[in-house]
């Protein structure tokens, strides 16, 4: 199901979201775009010379941790000028008056940015990047920050918050999009841990790399027992969450997908989630429209 507000589908999408016990709704990067936070795919997804995905590898980390340190180096310093957008406040609420009611509102989120936190919702999985109970963790703050701003040590598994920016004193001034700045940082002077002094890497999950067991198994708890999900904002093409329309919908479970172009779960596409989101997720549908 895709829709605009002039399309029956939309009406359609009001009943069941009217009737739904459990709701379920799945986040990537095109949430955030309306804030100003660059998309992985497409022509927002570059920086520099690189594809943003090719530097959230494992391999890519191994071969230069200070040019991937430098990405998330410009990433994490950007969030300092973003703010959560209508789409991500409309789905707080929407938690909120769910919870009220005794209703079930879930997001599974594919993004690191912190932005479903700082808007209030806490009824939230972060997949790719999330604290899990066997590493040793020092987690002092209760602060709602996305794992941009979470490290984990590459030798002891040391998890913590770091906001501090620049991140180390050697990436001060690094990481610019448009400016190649060339010397290689030498690990010693990129930021490390606390507790054994190695290299510390972004807390967050990289491609080839496997989800949380724990974060697994809570994402198959909540689509066993949603009875609507909602897609928004991704391209549904990085597995596992590409995977989740097609299995919820062999559930018998009604799907909707919000994204400003098609994917492969939809073939038409619908408009921008800030837009859309606060119009079918509002109370009633007077205030819908
Ligand atoms: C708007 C909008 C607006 C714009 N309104 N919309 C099965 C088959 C083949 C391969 C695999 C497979 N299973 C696993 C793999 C390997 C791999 C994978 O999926 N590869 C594919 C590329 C083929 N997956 C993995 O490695 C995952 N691990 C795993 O499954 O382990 C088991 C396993 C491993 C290996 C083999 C088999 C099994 C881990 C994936 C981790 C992804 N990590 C990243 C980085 C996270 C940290 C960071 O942020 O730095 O996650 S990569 C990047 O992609 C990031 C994103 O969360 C993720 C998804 O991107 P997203 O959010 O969809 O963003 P975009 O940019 O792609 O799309 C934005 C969308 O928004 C677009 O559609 C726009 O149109 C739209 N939009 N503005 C609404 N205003
Ligand atoms: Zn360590």
């Amino acid at each position: 199901m895709a829709f605009s507000t002039e399309d029956p589908k939309f009406a359609e999408f009001r009943q069941l979201f009217a009737k739904a016990r459990s709701v379920l709704v799945l986040t990537g990067a095109g949430v955030s775009a309306e804030s100003g936070v660059p998309t992985f795919r497409g022509s927002g997804g570059f920086w520099r010379k690189y594809q943003a995905t090719d530097l959230a590898t494992p391999e890519s980390f191994a071969k230069s941790p200070s040019l991937v340190w430098e990405f998330y180096q410009y990433r994490r310093e950007l969030m300092a000028t973003k703010e959560p957008n209508k789409g991500h406040l409309a789905l707080a609420e929407a938690e909120k008056r769910f919870e009220k009611e005794g209703r079930r509102f879930v997001i599974l989120t594919q993004n690191i940015d912190g932005l479903h936190r700082r808007a209030g919702s806490s009824n939230l999985i972060e997949m790719h990047g999330m604290l899990i109970l066997h590493l040793k963790i020092l987690y002092t703050s209760s602060e709602n920050i996305g794992n941009l701003f979470k490290t984990r040590c590459t030798s002891c598994g040391f998890v913590e918050e770091n906001k501090n920016n620049p991140i180390c004193e050697a990436l001060r001034g690094r990481g610019l999009p448009d400016v190649e700045t060339g010397s290689e940082i030498p690990v010693a002077d990129l930021p490390l841990c606390r507790q054994c002094q190695s290299l510390v890497r972004p807390h967050v999950v990289w491609f080839g790399e496997t989800l949380w067991p724990d974060v697994r198994e809570k994402i198959d708890k909540e689509i066993a027992q949603c009875d609507l999900f909602l897609v928004a904002g991704t391209s549904s093409v990085v597995y596992p969450a590409a995977a989740y329309a097609s299995i919820i919908s062999r559930l018998g479970v009604p799907v909707a997908e919000i994204n400003i172009e098609s994917t492969p779960s939809t073939s038409n596409s619908t408009g921008p989630s800030g837009e859309l989101l606060p119009i079918l997720l509002a109370p009633s549908v007077d205030e819908a429209l």
